[in-house]
């Protein structure tokens, strides 16, 4: 049966020697857990994996290995041809370990997904992350034991691991590293020894096309992203009218023959509803808008941080609008589709003429996303949904970062060589539409430094006093593994105003 979620969207798994001991679980993304205990060549793996209903696609065990996957892949049909004798249906999970028995950890190197994986075997636990680490992974190991999970709160009360000089270490929690996007990390358990290996890198060089070749390859590019995502239900879009969303949600409602699902967030101080409206009416979408009061959507910052596990402001200021609509659908987990990231390889943010200034944002971005976890799942998961984001396709990101920037700002057109592509699918108006960000469009950045004003921090202290707030919530819900619904977002803002003693310099000059 066609399933509309992975079968796995998460995993906490313990590979030993010896005995094994089932690992307590701690997630913010809802779903139902199963336990997994297998004896892949002489080690034991124990897992617990979060579901919607079937775990046993998220596992396979062959020829003494075991993989585990959650999320899923979407170059299937092109992997398969690797594997002659094998076709349709297989799980991802059969898929990536049959992959291996040919390639070992350079099998990682063929997926095109959203996903975080384990494969244990010959005394090794080899743990690895998308092109994109869009599901963060977390690992903890010390000689005999190796502990990965999909949370990093999952992992907070690990014994204190080893340093993993290959990936970053997590704030407050010692001897815990986040796997980097793009890379496997290849552990012998015995001694928690580990080689690392790349398997993506945004291109630092940029191709040459004419106008219409790239238009058409973004086009086919992005259409083929959508496609893989779609699933066998309804999809359900969040829909800001802005170019990137409506473009997801004219190639999604192009796969089905029944209208799609669309949904908008607003907020009392700022919405986008009239310009989502206009691409809902076009393509006949079943429309929802939904409003959060802004004392609500502040309320959600300790969800946010819960959720995202990320440490940066402005990126939890982008996440919290969207925290608060994951939260605010109701009924049965969902297959989301969403136009997030794809500012990042356009320049999206960048809003002036100057082309060297937008190679350089790019350049800079695609060098810093790594770590702050702005698409992980577990957004939409605390919710019991599954996002996924096609504009961070591997094929739609590498196309997107190469293309030179005179066809991504042209024509006085900020993103010109995607609205070039979806002219004849989306009206006029929202294909000239200027970008506006969450952040703004949901009037979230002005609410939140509202809050930090109205609690006495200085103007020109604002974005740091954010940054002391998002780690002071980062230490209650993540470190502390507290529930956010027990944190309250305005008291930690007071604190970080009144600044303790040792803090209070940061926040005067
Ligand atoms: P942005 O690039 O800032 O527009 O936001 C990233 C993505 O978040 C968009 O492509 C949409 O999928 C989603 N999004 C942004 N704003 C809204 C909104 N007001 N309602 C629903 N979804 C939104
Ligand atoms: N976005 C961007 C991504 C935000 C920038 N992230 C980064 N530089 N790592 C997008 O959707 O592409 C907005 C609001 O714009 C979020
Ligand atoms: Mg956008």
């Amino acid at each position: 049966m066609a399933r509309t979620l992975p079968a796995a969207t998460g995993f906490l798994a313990a590979v030993q020697h010896g005995g094994g001991r089932a690992p307590e679980a701690d997630f913010a993304a809802a779903g139902s857990r199963a336990a997994l205990r297998a004896r892949p060549g002489g080690l034991t793996l124990d897992a617990v994996l979060l579901h919607s209903g079937a775990p046993d696609a998220a596992h396979a065990h062959a020829r003494g290995r075991t993989a585990v996957l959650a999320g899923e892949l979407y170059n299937q049909d092109e992997l398969l041809t690797l594997l002659p004798g094998r076709s349709r249906p297989v799980t991802d999970a059969d898929l990536l370990l049959a992959l291996f028995d040919t390639y070992d950890v350079h099998a990682f190197r063929l997926l095109n997904g959203r996903f975080a994986a384990l494969v244990a075997g010959e005394g090794r636990a080899v743990l690895a992350t998308d092109h994109a680490g869009s599901v963060p992974l977390y690992v903890s190991a010390v000689p005999g034991t190796v502990l990965a999970a999909t949370e990093a709160k999952a992992l907070r009360t690990a014994p204190v691991g080893r340093r993993i000089a290959a990936a970053r270490r997590v704030r407050r929690l010692p001897g815990t590293h986040q796997v980097p996007a793009g890379t496997v990390l290849d552990l012998e358990v015995a001694t928690a020894g580990c080689t690392d290996h790349r398997t993506w890198a945004p291109s630092p060089a940029r191709r040459i096309m004419p106008e219409q070749d790239a238009v058409e390859a973004v086009r086919c590019a992005l259409d083929r992203a959508v496609r893989a995502r779609t699933g066998p239900d309804t999809p359900l879009v969040v829909l800001s009218g802005g170019i990137d969303s409506s473009s997801v949600a004219a190639l999604a409602a192009g796969h089905r023959s029944g209208p799609i699902d669309t949904v908008s967030m607003g907020t009392d101080l700022a919405d986008e509803f009239p310009q989502a409206r206009v691409v809902a009416e076009h393509l006949g979408s079943a429309h929802r808008e939904i409003t959060v009061h802004t004392d609500d959507l502040l309320r959600r910052l300790p969800h946010a941080v819960w959720a995202a596990e990320s440490l940066d402001p402005d990126i939890i200021e982008y996440l919290l609008p969207l925290t608060a609509l994951y939260l605010g659908l109701d009924g049965p987990g969902r297959r989301i589709l969403t136009g997030y990231g794809a500012d990042i390889p356009l320049g999206g943010m960048h809003r002036e003429d100057r082309l060297p200034a937008l190679d350089t944002a790019l350049a800079h971005d695609m060098a810093t996303f790594d770590g702050l976890n702005e698409m992980t799942p577990v957004l939409s998961g605390i919710a019991g949904h599954w996002s996924t984001h096609p504009f961070w396709d591997r094929e739609v990101l590498d196309l997107l970062v190469s293309l030179e920037s005179g066809l991504k700002r042209r024509h006085g057109q900020d993103k010109w060589v995607l609205r070039a592509a979806m002219t004849d699918l989306l009206p006029h108006e929202t294909v000239t539409r200027p970008k506006l960000g969450v952040h703004e469009g949901s009037g979230t950045t002005s609410s939140f430094s509202r809050l930090l004003a109205d609690a006495g921090v200085p103007a020109d202290r604002v974005h740091h006093a954010k940054e002391l707030v998002v780690q002071q919530l980062f230490d209650r819900v993540v470190v502390d593994g507290r529930h956010p619904d027990e944190v309250a977002a305005a008291e930690v803002v007071q604190l970080v105003a009144d600044g303790p003693a040792r803090d209070a310099p940061l926040l005067r000059r």
